[in-house]
């Protein structure tokens, strides 16, 4: 019976049968509390590639060097009085949770390149984390091209300890794997190694959309 009729025929049979079973599938995920799993209705999950979640040293500073004309090292303090750039946007991770309208505010990052006084032969820069494992990068036009951030604070306060305290990379546009969080160290390189999750087969393509906003955000 159902190999004589043609996939027209199909939809207009069962079309409001399959759009019923679409909803009340939904309609469960959210009783079973999995909301989180879908677009809009989430929380962070934390993350953690080491045993915990580090604790920032008394005397922090984050550093930018490798191809710059001046080297900086930065407290808190320093960052926080630099100019700052506050964004709302979602945050989504390559597993498939979102939250929406997170509010962030930092540094742009070309903003701390640019301090530093960026070497010719600079194409891109390498993130390190004061957990001693976790590493990523951005190309300089990827940094133009999304107004990433060092962010200090995040959901209205500084920055907690599970989230990466005290700074962390904001990269809107991207997935949530790029934002690096206890960050320490910005070392620009001649070009941008693959970073931690990178390395364990997560896409070095990390936008969301697959390709560059058409107009670049800084
Ligand atoms: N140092 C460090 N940074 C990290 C991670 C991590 O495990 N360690 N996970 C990344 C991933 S995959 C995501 S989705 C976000 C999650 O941010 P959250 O832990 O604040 O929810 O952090 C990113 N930054
Ligand atoms: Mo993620």
């Amino acid at each position: 019976m159902l190999s004589v009729l043609g996939l027209g025929a199909l939809g207009t049979l069962f079309g409001s049968h399959v759009q019923a079973g679409i909803s009340g599938l939904l309609n469960s995920v959210h009783a079973n509390g999995l909301a989180s799993v879908l677009p809009g209705g989430g929380q962070f999950t934390i993350y953690t590639v080491t045993n915990g979640y580090p604790a920032a040293p008394a005397d922090y500073r984050l550093r930018v060097g490798g191809l710059v004309e001046r080297p900086l090292s930065l407290s808190l303090g320093d960052l926080q009085s630099l100019p700052a750039t506050h964004l709302t946007r979602d945050f989504q991770c390559v597993t498939g949770w979102v939250v929406s309208g997170v509010h962030w505010v930092g540094v742009r990052l070309s903003d701390l390149a640019d301090h530093a006084g960026v070497q010719p032969s600079a194409r891109a820069f390498r993130f390190t984390s004061f957990d001693g494992v976790y590493t990523e990068s951005l190309t300089l036009e990827q940094a133009r091209q999304t107004g990433a951030i060092v962010a200090y604070s995040m959901l209205g306060a500084p920055i907690t300890r599970e989230h990466g305290g005290p700074v962390r990379l904001y990269v809107p546009d991207m997935f949530g794997y790029k934002a690096i969080k206890w960050l320490s160290g910005i070392e620009l390189v001649t070009q941008a190694p693959p970073g931690y999750w990178e390395q364990n087969g997560y896409p070095v393509n990390a936008w969301i959309s697959g390709q560059p906003p058409a107009a670049p955000k800084v």
